[in-house]
């Protein structure tokens, strides 16, 4: 179906997730006529989609959250240090009603394509209810983890029971009760949604690929005061979180792990074991991403913790990653995750040997087993970073599309824009830090906002990364990880790379040199009125 084209909007945006509300917000308050388009029945992104059972935030709610109003912060009072799905949810919905946000939202509308028009400069829009609008900007809010990765296993298809996708868990929810499960996947997903299924399920059996680092979380519920004390210091919270190298407001570490004796490094562990997830790997040691010996060391006291903790010394050791970096993959936090596995009725099984051959109508079959169950859980991951920009047929100048281009990888200037795609913004786009999100999307927001801000106030009609700045950044986002130890997890799937998608290229798909150098960066191009972008008047 063709409808007549409609035209002059300022900005599309795609996606409302924080992204995509943040961005409306912003544009909107500079007065430009804007819509969102939002597959998704609500607002929510990440937190509309993956509503399977264990899913809650790995960062703390008080940094995982927007700031852009102060009244926000002070009417918005989170229950636990790390939010479940729901909760997130009712945040993100509570967002959009505070500012009026869904008036300009078209729910239920996936954009199809984008096609820069050279002759008007403008960016045509269409999307699958048959919607087209003209627009002078174009900006995506897509996230990082988007696409979902289904493995073409053979006989997927074939599975009599049922069959379920974490990041489209159905949001009636679904009852376990009695049912014996498989899932497969560990990532970050799987070993949130483990021990909740452990819980209701007669039986589940938990189909291992590659191992994680898992550091338990150490959830628990919001006190008063505590909530009082971080309202009052939330934009000095900011400040330190926009400072640090994963937009977390972390202290840094105790320095060196080479510089310690073998008692203080266990005892500055237990303490970072103790204060859980992420602040175990930022401040313990400013190492272990760094060196080698230092990640082992680390690594090593984790694998203690999982003998400590797993009753049977076989199912520990095959929990225990070996053979690739902490943090060489994205590392879950964990709630009673290796615990889970001493239950009667939680199995393990190792296929990184003896890998899945076909899924059959009753379970599945390895290389050497078959295995029975009534419902499939996939956690198999995303296509990150790309798969959702390249998954829209978005076309820039001479019928160039964004899949054509990032064939060999992604290449951006500063994650937020791309030679040969005028007027398009990419929030989080690759390129961009990989940190804790909402504070990275912020400072995307604000530069996108100043710099649409800047082009009308100067009469710009075409704002374009030139071809040099970009390749520029795209050389300097390969050579900051080069001295980490991010990218050893590519042999073993990382999505950081892309190597968990069968026939992706490998590149770093994300920046790595520190959030807060990216945002000093941003900072730094604007300041110099836009440096590395043509603006044609
Ligand atoms: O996906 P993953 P995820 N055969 O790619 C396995 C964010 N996140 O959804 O490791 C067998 O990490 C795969 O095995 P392997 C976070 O950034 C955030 O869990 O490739 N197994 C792996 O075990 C995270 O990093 C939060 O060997 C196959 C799993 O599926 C990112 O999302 C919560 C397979 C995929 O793990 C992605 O996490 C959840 C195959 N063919 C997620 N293909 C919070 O912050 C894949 N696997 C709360």
């Amino acid at each position: 179906m063709s409808t007549a084209v409609q035209t002059d909007l300022d900005v599309v945006v795609i996606g409302a997730g924080f992204a995509g509300l943040a961005m409306l917000h912003r544009v909107r308050e500079s007065g430009f006529d804007a819509r969102v388009y939002e597959a998704g029945d609500g607002v929510g992104g990440t937190w509309y989609w993956n509503r399977y059972p264990g899913a809650r935030t790995d960062s703390e709610c008080y940094y995982y959250c927007l700031s852009f109003s102060k009244e926000l912060v002070e009417e918005w009072s989170w229950s636990e240090r790390y939010p479940g799905q729901p909760e997130m949810l009712r945040y993100l919905d509570f967002v959009a009603d505070k500012f009026d946000l869904r008036k300009d939202i078209r729910f239920g509308t996936r954009v199809t394509s984008a096609t820069f028009d050279e002759s008007s400069n403008t960016w045509e829009v269409a999307t699958d209810t048959g919607e087209r609008v003209r627009s002078r900007f174009v900006i995506t809010g897509l996230g990082l983890l988007t696409a979902p990765h289904i493995p073409d296993f053979r006989g997927l298809d074939s599975f009599a029971g049922d069959t379920y996708l974490t990041c489209r868990w159905p949001a009636e929810g679904v009852d376990l009760t009695g049912k014996r499960v498989g899932i497969i996947g560990t990532g970050a997903t799987g070993v949130q949604a483990i021990p909740i299924i452990a819980e209701q399920a007669a039986q589940l059996t938990v189909f291992q690929r590659t191992p994680n680092y898992v550091v338990p979380a150490q959830n628990r519920p919001m006190e008063p005061d505590e909530i009082a004390d971080l309202k009052a210091r939330h934009y000095e919270i900011l400040a330190k979180a926009r400072n640090h190298s994963f937009a977390m407001p972390f202290d840094p570490g105790h320095g060196p792990t080479a510089e310690f004796s073998e008692e203080e490094r266990q005892r500055i562990y237990e303490e970072g074991w103790a204060s859980g997830g992420f602040r175990f790997l930022f401040e313990t040691f400013d190492d272990i991403i760094l060196d080698e010996a230092a990640n082992e060391s680390a690594a090593e006291f984790i694998r203690s913790k999982i003998r400590g903790i797993v009753h049977d010394p076989e199912t520990a050791e095959l929990l225990s990653p070996r053979g690739y970096p902490y943090a060489g993959k994205r590392p879950p936090a964990g709630h009673d995750y290796y615990e889970a596995y001493n239950r009667d009725t939680v199995s393990l099984v190792d296929i990184s040997k003896a890998p899945i051959q076909e899924i059959t109508p009753t379970g599945l079959r390895t290389a050497d087993a078959t295995y029975e169950f009534d419902v499939l859980i996939l956690a198999t991951g995303f296509d990150a970073v790309t798969g959702a920009l390249t998954s829209i047929d978005i076309r820039g100048r001479d019928g160039l599309t964004l899949k054509e281009k990032w064939a060999d990888g992604p290449s951006t200037y500063l994650g937020l824009t791309v030679h040969d795609f005028p007027n398009l913004f990419t929030i989080s786009g690759p390129g961009s830090p990989f940190a804790n999100i909402p504070v990275c999307i912020e400072k995307n927001v604000e530069w996108i906002g100043n710099a649409l801000d800047h082009a009308r106030k100067s009469g710009v009609e075409v704002v374009e990364a030139t071809a040099e700045a970009e390749a520029d950044w795209d050389r300097q986002v390969q050579e900051v990880v080069s001295g980490t130890l991010l990218t050893q997890g590519a042999k073993v799937h990382s999505w950081f790379t892309g190597a968990n998608i069968p026939g992706k290229k490998p590149v770093v798909n994300v920046w790595f040199g520190g959030a807060n150098n990216y945002f000093a960066a941003c900072d730094a191009v604007a300041e110099r009125g836009y440096e590395g972008l043509t603006l044609t008047r």
